[in-house]
C-alpha cells in the first residue's frame, strides 16, 4: 500500500474547486472500456463513480496496467482532476500513478452492474458481492438511519441500552419454536425474545430500557415474512399502560422516517422511491372492530380466533399506512399481557401493522404475581419452570409495558421491498445457513 492512499477522497467529493488538482481515489474497477489510444474506466467508491481517462501517449505501462485488470479488482489512483462534460459527474481523473491493491478473479460469481435479472438466491450466495450493488447496499444505509433514529428516540426518552442474555433456559413465546444448544451438561436454547430479561429488569428501578440484539425462532416456516434469526428492538418502561408504550413506538417510527429521509436521499432515489413522515398519532382499531370488518368483507373470522392475512388484508383496506389493532382476546395473546380488569377476556395488547403486515407486539403486562401464576395455568405453561422470572414479581415491581419491534419487517416497509430476505446481510432461514 502507498503511502499517498492516506489522502484518499470520496469519489461523492469530488467537484470543481478540485480541477488542476491532484487526489487519490481508490475503489473497484467497475467498467473498463479501452478504444486503443484512450481508456475510460470506471472506479466505484461507496459514494458512486468516477471516471479515469488514461492515455497511452502519456503512460504506456499505467495504460496497459490499467487496461488489462480484471473487473472489480480492487485499486487505488493518483492523478489529476479535469473537467469533462461527457464524464459522469462532470470530472475524469487522469491517472498519473496506480497501485494495484487487490486483482479480481474471473469470471465472478455475479455481475455488479449487469442489467439482467438475478434470483434472490445467486444474490445471497455471493452477498459480498451483490452489496457492491446500489440497490442493495441501499437497504443496509437505510437500515442503518432509521436504527439511529430509533436510537435517537430512546435516548431522547430517557431509555438505557441494556443486553440480556442469548443462551437461557425457558421458552418464552411458546415452547415449540426453539432452538437447543448444548450447554456444558445441561440443555439450553436460543432466546426467541428479551422478553422475560427486559421485564425482570422493571423490578430494578431502571424505569425505561431498550435492547436491539438477535432474536431466534426455529418456525418451520418459509415465508417472505419469517426469519430463523432476526433483530428484536424492544423496549420495557415502567408506571406505564399500553396506551404509554404505543405513544414512544409511533415516535420512534416517525423518527426513523425522518432520519432515513435525511441522511439517505441518493439511497431512496436509488430504489425509486420517496418516504413521508407519518403523521402521529396512528389510527387505533380495536381488534373486535376488525373482525366486524372483515366480516362485513365476507371473510368468515369468528372472535377469538387470529387474524389471518386475509382478515387482515381487508383491515388494510381501510386504512393507510401504520396503525394499531388494540384490545386483543386474551386467550391468543402470551401469558404475560394483561387482561383488562372490566373485561378479562380481552387484554392490554397491541399490534402495530402496515397494511396487513404485522411488525410489532406488545401491552401492559400482568405485573401481579398471583395473577401470572394464574395466565401461565391458563396457557398450559408449567409456573415452575418461570421460576427465576416470577420471582421477580414478589419483591416489588411496578406495573409496566412494553413492546418488540421487528428491524427487518420495518425495514421492509421503509424500502419497498417484497422479502425480508433482502433487508438482512445474512438471511438465516429454512433452507440457509451460509454464508
Ligand atoms: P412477537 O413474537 O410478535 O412478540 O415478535 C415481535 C416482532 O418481531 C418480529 N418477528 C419476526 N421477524 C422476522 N421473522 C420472524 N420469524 C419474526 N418473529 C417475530 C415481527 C414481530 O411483530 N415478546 C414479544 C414482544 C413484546 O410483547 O414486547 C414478541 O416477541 O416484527
Amino acid at each position: 500500500m502507498q503511502d499517498w492512499l492516506r489522502e484518499r477522497v470520496y469519489s461523492g467529493r469530488l467537484d470543481e474547486r478540485l480541477a488542476g488538482k491532484d487526489v487519490v481515489v481508490a475503489g473497484w474497477v467497475q467498467e473498463i472500456r479501452n478504444l486503443g489510444g484512450i481508456a475510460f474506466i470506471q472506479l466505484r467508491d461507496r459514494e458512486g463513480t468516477v471516471q479515469l481517462t488514461a492515455l497511452k501517449r502519456e503512460n504506456r505501462e499505467l495504460f496497459k496496467a490499467l487496461t488489462t485488470l480484471n473487473r472489480e479488482s480492487v485499486v487505488a489512483v493518483r492523478g489529476l482532476v479535469q473537467p469533462n462534460k461527457e464524464a459522469p459527474g462532470g470530472l475524469e481523473v487522469l491517472p498519473g500513478e496506480l497501485d494495484v491493491l487487490s486483482p479480481a478473479a474471473a469470471p465472478l460469481p455475479m455481475g455488479v452492474v449487469d442489467k439482467v435479472g438475478v434470483e434472490l438466491d445467486t444474490r445471497l450466495n455471493a452477498r459480498f458481492i451483490d452489496l457492491r450493488r446500489p440497490g442493495s447496499a441501499a437497504v443496509f444505509r437505510i437500515r442503518s438511519s432509521a436504527l439511529r433514529g430509533i436510537r435517537s428516540q430512546f435516548e431522547q426518552e430517557g431509555f438505557v441500552e441494556v443486553h440480556t442474555p442469548k443462551i437461557v433456559a425457558t421458552a418464552t413465546e411458546g415452547g415449540t419454536a426453539l432452538f437447543p444448544v448444548q450447554y456444558f451438561e445441561h440443555r439450553a436454547f436460543l432466546n426467541q425474545s428479551p422478553q422475560l430479561f427486559k421485564q425482570m429488569l422493571m423490578a430494578t428501578g431502571f424505569d425505561r430500557v431498550y435492547e436491539i440484539g438477535p432474536a431466534f425462532r426455529a418456525e418451520l416456516h418459509d415465508t417472505v415474512r419469517h426469519l430463523n434469526e432476526f433483530t428484536s428492538i424492544d423496549i420495557e418502561m415502567a408506571f406505564s399502560d399500553e396506551e404509554g408504550a404505543m405513544g414512544v413506538l409511533e415516535r420512534c417510527l416517525q423518527s426513523a422516517v425522518k432520519r432515513v429521509i435525511e441522511e439517505r436521499p441518493r439511497e431512496l432515489g436509488a430504489l425509486g422511491l420517496t418516504l413521508e413522515v407519518p403523521s402521529l398519532p396512528f389510527p387505533r382499531l380495536t381488534y373486535t372492530k376488525c373482525i366486524e370488518l372483515a366480516n362485513s368483507k365476507g371473510i368468515d373470522v369468528e372472535w377469538g380466533a387470529d387474524l389471518e392475512m386475509d382478515a387482515t388484508k381487508a383491515v388494510a383496506e381501510e386504512t393507510e399506512g401504520f396503525y394499531f389493532i388494540t384490545r386483543w382476546p386474551t386467550a391468543i395473546k402470551p401469558f404475560y399481557a394483561h387482561p383488562f380488569e372490566d373485561k378479562p377476556r380481552e387484554s392490554r395488547s397491541f399490534d402495530l401493522m402496515f397494511g396487513e403486515k404485522e411488525i410489532t407486539s406488545g401491552a401492559q403486562r400482568v405485573h401481579e404475581p398471583d395473577l401470572l401464576v394464574q395466565r401461565l395455568r391458563d396457557q398450559g405453561l408449567d409456573p415452575g419452570s418461570f421460576d427465576f422470572y416470577l420471582q421477580a414479581f414478589r419483591f416489588g415491581m411496578p406495573p409496566h409495558a412494553g413492546w418488540g419491534l421487528g428491524a427487518e419487517r420495518t425495514v421492509m416497509i421503509l424500502t419497498g421491498r417484497d422479502n425480508v430476505r433482502d433487508c438482512v446481510l445474512f438471511p438465516r432461514d429454512r433452507r440457509r445457513l451460509s454464508p
